[in-house]
């Protein structure tokens, strides 16, 4: 880490808004004075202004009982019918929700009234099912309409989505469903990626096949229109919409009914549920969305790349976006197809004006050269925005200069599943921004970095990041494990009020925040959170494995690689090549917990370097993984493991 934090020291170039972005901003200055005057006064006041209330609430915050919080209690409402009716009954029932782009290029353009009735009609399509308000329902679906469409009707019904990314496996699906007992699965026949059909039905039919699970139906879109297997339960997903009213009322529930659980990698294997529920998670969406892209929803078009399976797809594709009225494009596939400029194709096309995307994409681009997107034009482009994982200087840079063309600004902005929405970001409007930091915590949100003691570290300084008062957005818990929560959050500092997010950070000597990335046991690949505990016990899984290491090596593209050391039994050492070997378990992992977990590399060793009591030492497997010299061995029970090691890789 110290080797980033030198170079970022270097760091001094400063971009403050053009006087014409200034003039325009859509935040004023007010908003950081107001929230720092009286920062629930100022919560509130957003939480009235940005979302339509059935029953107003009285109270704004309860943190009696820490870190259990409960934000705009006593009120109601539904988040369907801020998402989508109210934007009707205004008026703008003609604005576009949706310009939807399929990867082999079909496209559908979705209004607001159109997503509205759709909608309403998938909602008595649960009702039909049995659904009622705080049931889980799974969504496993491609980058299509009807993903939205899924999510907001569970929403509207009051009950609880838990999307399943994509690419997930058939043992993470029902590893998913399990925890949170889903009585409905949300699926499709299959999707496009790649320029290929990828199957999506089976693999649920295979995570429903011990057949123990509470699932009665799978809700099956057709997209694809590839044969797939069908038993009693399942349905389609279009013949019961026809098959249904029209008309559907919107019911308000508590701004604490539960919204949605998401799982997220934490350092031990098991992924965590991270509950959020309605009324604080949707004024923070939707506050954020409209300040840190500077959102005038008449005229953008915004496009945020991430999969619904993601909180970003969650909080900047479904929530924010559709509670503020605005019109966004969805991408199906993947960047790179038919051809390596489909991005910029489209931001061409609908003319773009807002842009959200991961670093790894931005360093994936700048390897293929400015060429591809010079031959597009971009200039309808006028915000970028970066989340996922620290960004490099040198890729903030790029993102401005090529894809912005040096006048867009970039804001980098640091959340996490757990925090529902952005909570470092500079406002364009009004930040002088800075490459590769994030810099301010948003107007209504407290941000520290502390030494392990709890003491703040001072400008100039590193040290782990805090959030040191509640916010709106939160998690409320991790779905069925209280003490897990509270553990893993909030026990850090012996003060039970005090957020630790588990990054570490860094404060310059102006005092803005730069993120130097996670502290624990938690890699980032392509701006995805995977646990090495979680591929360590998929890699013993397998019968060849006697032991494994993991840990995420830098990498140029993705920010970090998955790099595993294990010890093969004996009994089959004989036979196998060293390379076979290395496949099986790439091709294991990937089957097991998904591709994004497949190790970029595996190499076979014959010990691991572990402490006298037994800890395996990953900090030295990450020098030679990233080709360094090794560190310090002294605290090694064997200090000539390293040597082996190294030889091995030779
Ligand atoms: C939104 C999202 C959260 C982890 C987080 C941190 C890393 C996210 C970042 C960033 C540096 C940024 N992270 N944004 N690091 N700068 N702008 O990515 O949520 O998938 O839960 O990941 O991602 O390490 O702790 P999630």
């Amino acid at each position: 880490m110290s080797v980033q934090i030198d170079h970022l020291l270097n760091e001094t170039r400063h971009f403050p808004p053009t006087p014409e972005f200034a003039a325009q901003s859509v935040s004023k200055p007010e908003l950081y004075t107001d929230a720092a005057a009286d920062r629930l006064g100022f919560w509130a006041d957003q939480a009235r202004e940005l979302l339509h209330w059935h029953k107003p609430f009285t109270k704004t915050l309860d943190w009696t009982n820490p870190p259990f919080a409960k934000w705009f209690e006593d009120g109601e409402l539904n988040v369907a019918y801020n998402c989508l009716d109210r934007h009707v009954l205004a008026g703008n029932g003609d604005r576009v929700a949706l310009y939807w782009e399929g990867e082999p290029g079909e496209t559908r353009a979705i209004t607001y009234a159109e997503l509205t009735a759709e909608v309403k009609r998938a909602a008595n399509v649960l009702i039909k099912l049995g659904v009622t308000a705080g049931d889980r329902v799974a969504v496993y679906l491609p980058m299509i309409p009807e993903a939205i469409v899924a999510m907001l009707a569970v929403a509207r019904v009051g009950a609880v989505h838990s999307v399943i990314f994509g690419g997930f496996s058939p043992e993470s699906i029902s590893a998913r469903i399990d925890d949170a007992d889903a009585v409905l699965v949300i699926t499709a026949d299959g999707g496009y990626r790649k320029g290929k059909v990828s199957a999506l039905k089976p693999a649920v039919d295979e995570a429903l096949a011990s057949g123990e699970s509470y699932v009665r139906n799978v809700l099956v879109v057709k997209r694809t229109g590839q044969d797939v297997d069908w038993t009693d339960r399942d349905l389609w997903w279009h013949e019961e919409l026809a098959s249904v009213d029209a008309e559907h009322e919107a019911q308000p529930f508590a701004a604490e009914n539960p919204l949605f659980i998401l799982y997220t990698s934490g350092t031990t294997g098991k992924p965590k549920g991270i509950l959020h529920t309605t009324g604080g998670y949707l004024t923070q969406a939707a506050f954020t969305h409209k300040n840190v892209f500077d959102l005038r929803p008449e005229t953008d078009v915004y496009w945020c790349t991430a999969d619904i399976g993601w909180i970003t797809g969650h909080s900047y594709v479904t929530y924010g976006p559709l509670a503020n009225g605005a019109t966004q494009v969805l991408y199906e596939g993947t960047p790179d197809t038919p051809h390596p400029g489909r991005w910029w194709e489209l931001i061409e096309k609908y003319k773009v004006t807002i842009l959200y995307t991961a670093p790894t994409a931005i360093r994936t681009f700048m390897k293929l050269g400015r060429q591809i997107p010079q031959k597009f034009d971009l200039s309808s482009l006028r915000v970028l925005g970066s989340v996922g994982e620290p960004i490099n200087p040198e890729a903030w840079m790029w993102y401005r200069e090529v894809i912005g063309g040096n006048k867009a600004p970039v804001v980098d902005t640091w959340w996490q599943t757990e925090t529902g929405g952005i909570m470092i970001s500079a406002l364009p409007g009004l930040t002088t921004t800075k490459p590769g930091a994030a810099q301010v915590p948003i107007p209504g949100v407290t941000i520290d970095v502390l030494d392990d003691d709890g003491a703040h570290v001072g400008h100039g300084n590193g040290g782990l990041l805090v959030v040191t008062e509640p916010w709106p957005g939160m998690l409320r818990g991790i779905w069925g494990d209280p003490e897990r929560f509270k553990e893993t959050y909030w026990d850090k500092f012996g003060n039970k009020s005090l957020y630790f997010a588990g990054d570490g950070a860094r404060l310059d000597d102006e005092g803005d925040i730069w993120l130097l990335g996670r502290v624990d046991d938690v890699m980032n690949v392509s701006g995805h959170r995977l646990s090495t505990a979680e591929i360590e016990s998929s890699l013993v899984a397998h019968p060849m494995t006697a032991e494994a290491a993991v840990v995420g090596a830098s990498d140029e593209v993705t920010g970090q690689a998955v790099v595993a050391f294990v010890i093969i039994k004996f009994s089959h050492l004989d036979d196998t090549s060293h390379a076979d070997i290395a496949a099986t378990l790439r091709a294991h992992v990937s089957q097991q917990i998904g591709a994004i977990a497949r190790p970029k590399h595996i190499f076979i060793v014959k010990e691991l370097p572990k402490t006298r009591s037994g800890k395996i030492m990953r900090r030295l497997l990450r020098d030679v993984a990233e080709g360094r010299e090794i560190g310090d061995v002294t605290t090694l029970a064997d200090t000539m493991v390293m040597q082996s090691i190294s030889n091995t890789m030779k």
